[in-house]
């Protein structure tokens, strides 16, 4: 997608990357017109004519051709949500039109107020309405939309209760996490012009009916390795809008590796002033102040997010060791690394000065992350082994647990003694882990990302322009088709607190890479994470996925349009209000 110079989004159909702005990825091998793999990939294979065709087949193909573009696109029903619903009951007779003067009413509760804001100003640079917002004890949904805290809905703390009538829509959840998501649920439900940032001309209708909504796992997450490549306070909170959208509840943030150190510590200072100073390449590193952090949680936790952060030990810490070289081995500051092997440096596990070290930097991370996870990495550190690797895990995990926080690790940490709560972060590509089940029957619980499935750096085919293969290539079906619940061998569902897809940026520079990895991926990885497995229908979810397209290209977020996906021929390309309708792009 590109934007015009009038701000109008447009679809480049000979590019399979839409991207705002020219930095569009191309790779469609055939630059030649009307062969999108969309359209391609809709219409099966065109056969070869075997003799010449006539004029007037000729002309009949290009009417149906001209018929299929300029279709309006199918309206929206009550069941295209991503991750699709608990319980849909749609009552077509039901249809509710949003219009200039509707009004936002919620419950009197801050909270709920606060959801109520935040749908307004969802849905008011598209629409232009003022949408003003008010409150009442009992709101009512008269020709607007109400936002309801009640504790007889009963749909837990993350649930809530969708009803669309002709006279209005009500929206109701026992917490304002639960009105938050079923906010999310309605921006769905309006045409993907309520994307645009401008006012546009457009029926917003709303699908009559009824949705019921709890996920299935508390723990639907997606990591960002801020780490490898540093990115700027904006990037990250433009992730977080990703995870909102599809109710992910959990931002886990890779602070440190060996080529980079993120976060401000107070007592260490040179950990951001030189550690912070490199990242993979030759870019310029960065770091978070204590003041941009409290930004991204703040901003994080408006939206009912929870920030986990990460500092990796004792492998990946290459950017520690260079800022303060008595944490290394051999008391050297080794060169500052800005390559992306791993599993080479670490911190002594035999002196002291390190657990004075953990200790000081857990206990400045604990003081400003109001969530209770801390995680603290484990991967890698091929080079400390046996007991002096498990001796380490347990003492650092003892110190976050004295901190009043829940611990972290990637599965590495499995052979090390259980603290209360443990949660293991399995990475695995092959269910079978007779390691990590043991550390769950000591009381472990899980976060899955399996490398092959949930991998966010993995590429989706072999000419996707940047990430790694190592996992192999995850297409947009292979991020969707497994189940968390049953995925590691002797593990049982209930110790499954949910997933997590991870984004490791070695190959990642821009926000716009990230958006490519991150997208159509993340979907389905949420769509594992809430909704019930009787709902797991890769039919059902492609094409529901599709209509999320001219979503993202409206809202200028760039995506990957896989070819097993069948976007829409034309996205809907909105009028502005008093600009001439663009003429639609006829390749
Ligand atoms: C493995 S998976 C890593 C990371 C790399 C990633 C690249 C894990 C816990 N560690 O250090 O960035 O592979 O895909």
């Amino acid at each position: 997608m590109t934007t015009t110079p009038a701000g109008e989004p447009h679809f480049c159909h000979n590019r399979r990357e839409y991207t705002p702005g020219a930095a569009a990825v191309s790779t469609n091998p055939s630059p030649g017109p009307a062969t999108t793999p969309e359209v391609a990939g809709a219409a099966g294979p065109i056969p070869l004519p075997t003799q010449e065709p006539t004029a007037a087949a000729l002309a009949r193909a290009a009417e149906r051709a001209a018929t299929d573009l300029l279709a309006a696109p199918a309206p929206i029903q009550l069941a295209d949500v991503v991750p699709a619903p608990r319980d849909v009951r749609p009552d077509p007779a039901g249809n509710w039109r949003l219009s200039p003067d509707a009004v936002i009413v919620a419950s009197t509760e801050p909270a709920a107020l606060a959801a109520a804001v935040h749908l307004a100003e969802l849905l008011r640079p598209a629409t232009g309405y003022p949408l003003p917002v008010t409150d009442a004890a009992t709101p009512q949904a008269d020709d607007g939309i109400a936002l309801v805290l009640d504790q007889a809905v009963g749909l837990g703390t993350e649930g809530y209760r969708l009803d669309v009538t002709t006279s209005g829509v009500r929206l109701s959840a026992v917490t304002a996490t639960g009105l938050f998501h079923g906010v999310q649920t309605l921006r769905q439900l309006l045409p993907p012009a309520i994307e645009s940032t401008v006012p546009v001309t457009e029926a917003w209708i709303l699908p009559g009916g009824t949705i019921t909504d709890t996920p299935r796992f508390p723990y639907r997450g997606a990591m960002l390795d801020v780490a490898r490549h540093f990115f700027a306070i904006e990037d990250v909170l433009r992730v977080v809008d990703h995870l909102a959208r599809y109710k992910l509840n959990h931002l886990h943030l890779h602070l440190t590796d060996d080529q980079g150190w993120r976060i401000a510590v107070d007592s260490r200072p040179k950990l951001t002033t030189v550690g912070g100073a490199t990242e993979v390449g030759d870019g310029p590193g960065g770091f978070y102040t204590k003041a941009d952090y409290a930004r991204i949680v703040s901003y994080a936790a408006d939206r009912h997010i929870t920030v986990v952060p990460e500092i990796d030990l004792p492998g990946h810490t290459n950017s520690a060791l260079v800022a303060y070289p008595e944490l290394a081995p051999d008391k050297i500051a080794p060169p500052p690394y800005t390559g992306t092997d791993v599993g080479f440096s670490y911190v002594d596990p035999t002196d002291e000065r390190t657990y004075d070290f953990v200790a000081d930097v857990f206990g400045e991370l604990a003081a400003i992350t109001p969530g209770r996870l801390l995680h603290i990495g484990g991967d890698e550190a091929f080079k400390v082994k046996g007991e002096l690797y498990t001796g380490f895990v347990e003492r650092v995990q003892r110190i976050v647990a004295e901190l009043g926080k829940t611990v972290v690790g990637w599965h590495q940490v499995a052979p090390a003694a259980h603290v209360d709560g443990r949660v293991l972060q399995w990475w695995g590509t092959n269910g079978e882990d007779p390691t990590t089940a043991d550390a769950v029957r000591r009381g472990a619980r899980l976060v899955i990302s399996p490398g092959n499935h949930a991998y966010l750096d993995m590429k989706y085919a072999p000419d996707t322009p940047i990430g790694h293969d190592w996992a192999g290539l995850i297409d947009v079906r292979k991020a969707y088709d497994w189940d968390p619940g049953t995925h590691v061998a002797d593990v049982p569902e209930e110790a499954v607190l949910g997933v997590e897809a991870p984004l490791w940026t070695e190959s990642v520079t821009s926000l716009a890479e990230i958006e490519l990895l991150l997208l159509p991926r993340l979907p389905a990885i949420a769509e594992l994470g809430w909704s019930p497995r009787a709902t797991h229908d890769w039919a059902g979810f492609r094409s529901r996925l599709a209509g999320h397209g001219p979503r993202w290209a409206t809202a200028g977020i760039t995506f990957h349009a896989a070819p097993e996906i069948p976007w829409p021929a034309v996205p809907a390309i909105p009028q502005q209000h008093g600009v001439p309708h663009p003429d639609p792009i006829i390749p």
